[in-house]
C-alpha cells in the first residue's frame, strides 16, 4: 500500500499541530481529573490511552468512507486523528468524566455517541464525545478535532477482543464468532450493572 499520498511537507506539519492538540489535551484532562479527585476525594479514572493515528489508518480510514486521500479530507473527515481512552471501572465513573470534559472551559463537544445507551449492533459499548482543542501558536489560535473514548474496563476487554478478532478477519468475521461476541457484549453489559450495584451497596454500609 501507498503511505505517501500526503504532501510531505504539509504532513509533517499536520502532525506536528496534532501533537500539539494532544498535549494540551493531556494536561487539561490530567488537571480535570486531579480536580475531580481532590473534591470528591476518589479518582474515577483506572487508565489512559493517548495516540496520534498514523498516516496508513488515516488513508484506510478515508479510502474506507470513500473520500480522496487528501490533506482536506483528512481534516475534514477523519475526527480521530488525536484519541485518547479514558478507562474507568464503573458506568457511574464513565458518565462522571463525560460530566467533567463536558464542562471544561478548554474544548468545545463537537459530537457525542453514547454507546452505552445504544450498542452498536456489533455490541460495541463505549462513550465517544469528538472535542475541539485549541492551540496557541505565536501569530495565531488553531483548532483540531480529538476523539475521547470513556469505557469502563469491562468494555475495554470486550473492544480489545473485538479489535484483535477484526484483525484476523479483515474481510468478514465468521458467524459463529460474530454471534459469540455478540453475546459476550450482553455479559459484559450485565456485569458492568451488577458491578455498579454492589459498588453502590458498599459505599453505603
Ligand atoms: P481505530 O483503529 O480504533 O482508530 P468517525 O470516526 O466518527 O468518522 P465512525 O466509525 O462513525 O467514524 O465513528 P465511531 O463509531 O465513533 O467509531 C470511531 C472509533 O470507535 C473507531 O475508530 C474505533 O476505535 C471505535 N469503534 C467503533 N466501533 C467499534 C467496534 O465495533 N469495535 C471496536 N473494537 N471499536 C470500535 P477506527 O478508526 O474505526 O479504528
Amino acid at each position: 500500500m501507498d503511505n505517501n499520498l500526503f504532501d510531505k511537507a504539509k504532513m509533517d506539519e499536520l502532525m506536528i499541530k496534532y501533537n500539539f492538540a494532544l498535549q494540551s489535551l493531556k494536561t487539561e484532562l490530567n488537571i480535570l481529573i486531579k480536580e475531580f479527585e481532590f473534591n470528591n476525594k476518589y479518582n474515577p479514572v483506572e487508565h489512559m490511552k493517548f495516540r496520534i493515528k498514523s498516516e496508513k489508518s488515516a488513508i484506510q480510514k478515508l479510502k474506507r468512507k470513500g473520500y480522496d486521500v487528501t490533506i482536506k479530507n483528512l481534516v475534514l473527515h477523519v475526527h480521530d486523528m488525536i484519541g485518547i481512552r479514558i478507562v474507568c471501572s464503573f458506568i457511574s465513573d464513565v458518565y462522571d468524566i463525560v460530566h467533567v470534559i463536558k464542562n471544561s472551559k478548554i474544548f468545545k463537544i463537537k459530537s457525542e455517541k453514547n454507546y452505552i445507551e445504544n450498542p452498536k449492533d456489533t455490541g460495541y459499548i463505549s462513550y465517544h464525545l469528538i472535542v475541539i482543542v485549541p492551540i496557541y501558536l505565536n501569530n495565531n489560535i488553531e483548532y483540531y478535532e480529538a476523539e475521547i473514548q470513556i469505557r469502563t474496563v469491562a468494555m475495554d476487554f470486550w473492544a480489545s477482543l473485538d479489535h484483535k478478532i477484526q484483525y484476523k478477519f479483515p474481510n468478514a468475521i465468521p458467524n459463529e464468532v460474530k454471534e459469540e461476541l455478540y453475546n459476550c457484549s450482553l455479559v459484559i453489559k450485565e456485569l458492568d450493572q451488577k458491578m455498579h450495584k454492589l459498588n453502590e451497596k458498599v459505599n453505603s454500609l
